[in-house]
């Protein structure tokens, strides 16, 4: 069942005296239950678990009005002025960032031991200092969200909030399994505003995903502004462009910057998708040159698939795609440009094998790595070329085969990380043609292990998609994403062996509360015994 939670009314109640269980001068022992504001957290309530938890006894550390906040390098002062502004609101607290002894102080430095590799961290708590060591901003980044996480869940309330805010004591060492951890956002069947992007990158980096794949182009709509072929936004970007009619609209290269610029503060990287050559009606019906007759079709708000291509055989479509992945590169300092390639139904092999020959090289030759569905593993792949595995079948003889090759493989299985699907046959919301995907589903399986011949090695990462045929708003996203995407987060960062379905239910439930602070609209699982 659907529960509509606005952050408006969250906000409300998360500010009713009622729920504030303790004083601020009587400290709750660590470990305690009772009141959602007493108990300090335990060390290892982390979703995605760490790799290395090791709790100590005796006291946490209590933040006060005096803790200040110290950047030993200034590369560390961004991601300072972050946790700052992440615990200011609720705590009340100044959190000064100056330098000064390490003592009543979280020291944020980048001397880490080699060994956490470029994403991973070291927290140190103690009664008197907490340290958190990185060797990059990115590091520090991962750090600080297991530092929020370890701090009462009413800490991510944007209001002032009682509570005794205690980290429980002990070290933690973290890094991740998967280098990629990703999420998608179909942006073309329905148009997402910059600012709820903006929400949804916030969403997946504090569970440490760090890439957010845009799917900006479709056979409803075409969503990023193209200046050599301006009328691709003004008319399939324009009114009744989205799914049913509704949802249109697009992004200037102004917003799409700026939000590269934002996800990039947060250390996700952005990666661009135009889906070629077929889910491109809305391009053909907007350009009769792309049509090998010359004809444009009419445009469509339905959900089929498989119907559209660019004309294989025609000059112009090679300008086209030049034009777009050099515009598109130009806006893009990730290393990633994702060309699509599923289900080209209206394409012969052939043709497919044709255009694909041409179109690979033209993303080298803009300095991208080229990512595509799995699809283009039927075809020769550069060396760096990334297929993403959707299937729900536990062989995909050319995705093997390109592993086999050296190309390392975005593990997407429709069946597991769809989070378009439904959870269960109550869920009004998105589709069930791979599956019904419960937690359960989502959390229970290792990717090294789900597709033969591609094993830990090959795998460059875990990425959750999420269309948007049947999505309106921010919080129907958030309804399909939570309480998934955290488990598909652990997947893709935690170290199999540490993952395990009965903790990861404890663990998951203590996220609920700091959802509701958060004002996140997310499905109550009959799975986990929610607080
Ligand atoms: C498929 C299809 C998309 C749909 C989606 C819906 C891929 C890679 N192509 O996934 O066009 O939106 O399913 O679940």
């Amino acid at each position: 069942m659907r529960v509509p939670l606005t952050r408006l009314a969250l906000t409300a109640v998360l500010a009713v005296p009622a729920l504030v269980a303790c004083s601020a001068d009587e400290p709750a022992p660590a470990g305690a239950g009772g009141g959602a504001a007493a108990a300090a957290m335990s060390l290892d309530a982390v979703v995605p678990v760490p790799a290395e938890v090791t709790p100590r006894d005796g006291a946490g550390f209590r933040l006060t009005a005096d803790t200040r906040i110290r950047a030993e390098e200034a590369a560390a002062d961004g991601v300072a002025r972050q946790l700052q502004a992440a615990l200011r609101p609720s705590t009340g607290f100044g959190l000064v960032i100056g330098t000064g002894g390490p003592e009543n102080a979280i020291t944020l430095t980048l001397d880490a031991d080699r060994s956490v590799g470029r994403q991973g961290y070291e927290l140190d708590i103690a009664a008197d200092r907490v340290t958190l060591r990185a060797r990059t901003g990115a590091g520090l980044f991962a750090g600080v969200q297991t530092i929020r996480q370890l701090l009462p869940p009413r800490v991510d309330a944007d209001t002032l909030q009682q509570a005794e805010w205690v980290l429980p004591g002990g070290r933690i060492v973290d890094r991740p399994r998967f280098e990629y951890r990703g999420a998608m956002l179909d942006v073309a069947r329905h148009f997402h505003a910059p600012d709820e992007i903006k929400a949804y990158i916030d969403l997946i980096a504090q569970y440490k995903m760090n890439h957010l794949h845009l799917h900006l182009s479709d056979d409803q709509g075409w969503r990023i502004e193209i200046e050599a072929w301006p009328e691709l936004t003004k008319r399939a970007g324009g009114a009744g462009t989205g799914v049913d009619g509704e949802g249109p609209g697009f992004l200037t290269k102004q917003d799409y910057s700026d939000l590269v610029a934002y996800a990039a503060e947060r250390h996700v990287t952005i990666v661009p998708e135009i889906d070629l050559p077929g889910h491109t009606n809305a391009a053909l019906s907007t350009y009769p040159e792309l049509n090998c007759d010359g004809t444009a079709p009419a445009p469509r708000t339905d959900t089929e698939v498989g119907y559209s291509s660019l004309c294989v055989s025609k000059e112009v479509t090679y300008r086209f795609v030049e034009d777009v992945v050099k515009e598109i590169a130009a806006l893009t300092p990730g290393p990633y440009l994702h060309i699509g390639g599923d289900e080209a139904k209206a394409t012969t092999d052939e043709q497919y094998g044709t255009f694909m020959k041409r179109v690979l090289p033209l993303v080298a030759k803009y300095g991208k790595t080229p990512v595509g569905w799995h699809e283009i593993a039927a075809v020769p792949l550069p060396d760096d070329a990334v297929p993403q595995y959707w299937g729900t079948e536990p062989e995909q003889p050319d995705t093997a085969a390109a592993a086999a090759a050296g190309n390392r493989i975005l593990m997407s299985p429709a069946n597991r990380v769809y989070l378009d699907m439904k959870y269960d046959k109550s869920t009004e919301l998105g589709f069930d043609w791979a599956a019904r995907i419960e937690v359960k589903d989502a959390y229970d399986w290792d990717p090294a292990r789900r597709l033969a011949g591609v094993g830990e090695r090959d795998i460059l990462g875990v990425e959750a998609p999420l269309w948007s045929e049947t999505l309106r708003t921010l919080d129907d996203i958030e309804f399909m994403a939570f309480p998934r995407l955290p488990a598909i987060a652990e997947l893709a960062w935690s170290p199999q062996a540490e993952r395990d379905w009965d903790t990861f239910r404890g663990r998951l439930a203590q996220q609920g509360p700091r959802w509701e602070a958060q004002g996140v609209n997310f499905y109550r699982s009959p799975q986990i015994d929610w607080k």
